[in-house]
């Protein structure tokens, strides 16, 4: 079974090749734009106006604007050439695409600087919140957990739950420790080992599972009025609920960018209907059926009442500086509603 496994990791996790150190020089280069110029730590961020090159610069200056690059030592074309590598270990996919995971990282950027979460966390948690954010969907190929399993792909045959999600983390390790790539080189072994597990934990927290098998414990704690979170466990609980506040934060941003969106979430959606079509001669769960356009509004106002409303509520508790996420949220809502409503 151990060799069966073995075989089978190696099919699917052979391919992945960084970016030539040719491209890092090239961005080591480039001129990093200030936070206040694209407006990076605002909530109501987009990257739709960024070209290819300034996500990465962008990228860059939230390490260097969080203080990430002296405190733990990263050599600087090392950190463009780990960038550059992960940018190119996402595929072409309408949603999940490299886009996806730069916006997640500047609402967790914005979370730290904007939320007071500074405050609560230390600064290999940063490191490790925001390493975790742009690797969170490394290698996603548009489908989700439940149809790795539907179609025995071998992913699913070497993780049983959270498959994309471990799939997720083992790319963002493979990068990390590839020659040439090695941001956190310079960290004691001490702060290696606890960033690797930080890593995993916030990797793994974005399967939307995990979020509702730990939610109930962290909102408990916030409707008890928590506000210290020195205990690692708590803390542990937070982290893995500002990575899905990150990761679905397109709920909260302004109406044209929220229905932007949508529409590849929708697109990616429909593109698995497709394949389960073809492949298993079935009609696909509504969500992801073509023929269900209509249902999308009232769908998206049920997404964000069993899922956003309660994380950014929840979050919102935690600290008053992060209401702007549940307004944004709220007023999204508002609109799918209406357009609900319609039909
Ligand atoms: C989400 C959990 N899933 C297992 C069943 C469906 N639900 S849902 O009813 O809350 C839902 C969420 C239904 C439709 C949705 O989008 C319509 C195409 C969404 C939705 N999900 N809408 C969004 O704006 C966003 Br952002 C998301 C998160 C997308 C990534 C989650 C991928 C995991 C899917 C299992
Ligand atoms: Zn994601």
């Amino acid at each position: 079974r151990a060799v069966a496994k073995q075989r089978v990791a190696l099919e699917t996790l052979s391919y992945h090749a960084t970016a030539p150190r040719e491209e890092a020089i090239r961005l080591k280069k480039m001129a990093v734009p200030t936070i206040t110029e694209i407006g990076l730590d605002d909530y109501f961020f987009s990257d739709m106006k960024l070209s290819e090159d300034e996500t990465l610069t962008a990228s860059l200056r939230m390490f260097i604007d969080l203080d990430l690059i002296n405190h733990f030592r990263i050599n600087y074309e090392t950190l463009c050439r780990w960038l550059l590598s992960v940018r190119k270990n996402y595929r072409n996919v309408r949603y999940h695409n490299w886009r996806h995971a730069f916006t997640v990282t500047q609402t967790m950027y914005a979370l730290i600087k904007n939320g007071g979460m500074r405050d609560v966390l230390s600064d290999l948690e940063c490191l490790a919140l925001m390493v975790g954010c742009l690797s969170h969907d490394l290698d996603h190929r548009g489908t989700t957990n439940n149809y790795q399993i539907m179609s025995e792909s071998p992913l699913a045959q070497l993780y049983s739950t959270s498959t994309m999600e471990h799939h997720h983390f083992d790319q963002c390790i493979m990068i990390l420790s590839s020659k040439g790539n090695e941001i956190f080189m310079n960290l004691s072994a001490e702060d290696y080992s606890q960033a690797m597990r930080l890593l995993e934990h916030a990797i793994l927290a974005t399967d939307l599972a995990l979020y509702f098998k730990f939610r109930g414990e962290f909102f408990r704690l916030v409707e008890e009025g928590q506000d210290d979170w020195s205990n690692d466990d708590d803390k542990d609980l937070l982290r893995g609920m500002m990575m899905t506040a990150s990761d679905v934060s397109a709920i909260t941003k302004p109406w044209d960018v929220q229905k932007e969106v949508a529409q590849l979430i929708f697109g990616e959606f429909f593109e698995q209907g497709d394949l389960e079509r073809q492949q298993f001669n079935k009609t696909p769960e509504d969500m992801m059926n073509r023929e269900k356009l209509h249902l999308l509004p009232k769908m998206q106002v049920g997404f964000v009442d069993s899922i956003c409303m309660p994380v950014y509520e929840a979050l919102s508790k935690t600290s008053e500086k992060l209401t702007p996420l549940l307004m944004g949220c709220k007023e999204n809502r508002d609109h799918w509603k209406g357009i609900a409503q319609e039909y």
